[in-house]
């Protein structure tokens, strides 16, 4: 049984690399930078068509997408205890899923970040980008608003969707400049939990990127 998983540093990618950690088992990271173009070489296309990571690769068959990965591997690996234990808790997280990969970050992030999607006029740029700003922020506040009620994004106890919370946590501050400590207490409380995971700081690690 081999599984490789194809990552870029700080990417979502990172969400898998903790739930592979989380599980346990062995497993191979191969590096595809977002940033400078790989994820759309030939040898990366053909692999995944849509020029994204994550790809993992599990006994020759391939998946993509963040949720669909994510939900792949936490349910075939119950021992890990990742995955929603209840019907209602699955639907909570493919609902955060649903939101989080599609609205929010093939949306807002999106625009600020890969402006060059939503338009061929560069003029454009500026008001695309303040207008995704105005949208993650809409977001962030969601976000906090439904940790302030829980412990942990789905059902009590630590899952799948908290280790794709931190990635977006993880942006918010390191990579846009955003006082997530200061403007978002219950978010932080939840990414402090996440971070006390000895699995999350060797997925952290390995990646050499730090979340504070
Ligand atoms: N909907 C996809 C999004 C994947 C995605 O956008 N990945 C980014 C990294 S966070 C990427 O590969 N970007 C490279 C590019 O856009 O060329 C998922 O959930 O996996």
């Amino acid at each position: 049984m081999t599984t490789t998983l194809y990552y870029s540093p700080g990417a979502c990618s990172l969400a898998v690399h903790i739930l592979l950690e989380e599980i346990g088992q062995p497993f191979a990271l191969t590096l595809v930078s977002s940033s400078n173009g790989s994820t759309r070489s030939p040898q990366h296309l053909r692999l995944n068509p849509k020029g994204r990571v994550p790809v993992l690769v599990h006994d020759d068959v391939v998946y993509t997408e963040v949720p669909a990965i994510m939900l792949h591997l936490a349910l075939s690996n119950p021992q890990a205890h990742m995955h929603p234990a209840t019907h209602e808790g699955l639907i909570r997280a493919i609902e955060w899923f649903n939101w989080l990969s599609g609205t929010v970050h093939s949306g807002a992030v999106r625009q600020i970040w890969r402006t060059e999607w939503f338009t061929t006029e560069s003029s454009q740029y500026a008001g695309i980008q303040a207008k995704g700003k105005e949208h993650l922020h809409s977001a962030f506040e969601l976000i906090e608003a439904r940790l302030s009620t829980s412990t942990w994004a789905v059902e009590d106890h630590y899952s799948v969707v908290d280790a794709f919370l931190l990635v977006f946590y993880r942006w918010g501050g390191h990579r846009m400049g955003i006082d997530m400590k200061g403007k978002y207490s219950a978010w932080t409380a939840l990414t402090t939990r996440v971070m006390q995971r000895s699995a999350v700081q060797r997925a952290i690690a390995t990646e050499g990127i730090s979340v504070w």
